[in-house]
């Protein structure tokens, strides 16, 4: 028991910076995958990086998500293959590249019409310089608690036991 929890502090040190440095962003917040919103105002404030990860929300099957190329996204064409889409409703993208993606919905005309089109510029892993210290900052205090939390944890066992 008393061991279990110091595995589970250890992990805990290990897992916690990576999960910190990697953002996952709801497609349109709250008002989730849909038309007549205006992702690309929804994207100004944010960065993405590689790692990150998109979550498109919406109820299957009145939208659908396909990742498609750059001049596909400007006219809105709609990929022939309906396997290439994600139709769950909760599809999970992780930016595994920098560069550019595209997002188009194939439904009806909901691309073409109703703006329901994502353009993100993926820069690559890890944060611009400045931030980047700041994160390495934060994440190795984080580290540096947990071991001392880690230690407090072993020798109060310790005095439990004799
Ligand atoms: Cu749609």
């Amino acid at each position: 028991m008393a061991s279990n929890l110091l595995l589970v502090l250890a992990i805990c040190t290990i897992v916690l910076p990576s999960i910190a440095l990697a953002a996952e962003y709801i497609v349109g917040d709250t008002n989730g995958w849909t038309i007549d919103f205006n992702y690309q105002a929804w994207t100004n404030d944010k960065v993405f990086h590689v790692g990150d990860r998109l979550v498109f929300q919406y109820t299957p099957p009145n939208h659908n998500v396909f990742k498609v190329n750059g001049s596909s996204f400007k006219d809105c064409i709609i990929p022939s293959s309906n396997g290439d889409a994600l139709t769950t409703g909760n599809d999970v993208v992780t930016l595994a590249t920098p560069g550019k993606k595209w997002y188009i919905c194939g439904v009806a005309k909901h691309c073409a019409e109703h703006g329901q089109k994502l353009v993100i510029d993926v820069i690559e892993e890890g944060p611009a310089p400045a931030p980047s210290a700041a994160h390495e900052v934060v994440s190795s205090s984080i580290r540096v608690f947990i071991a001392v939390m880690v230690a407090v944890a072993a020798i109060m066992m310790q005095w439990n036991m004799h």
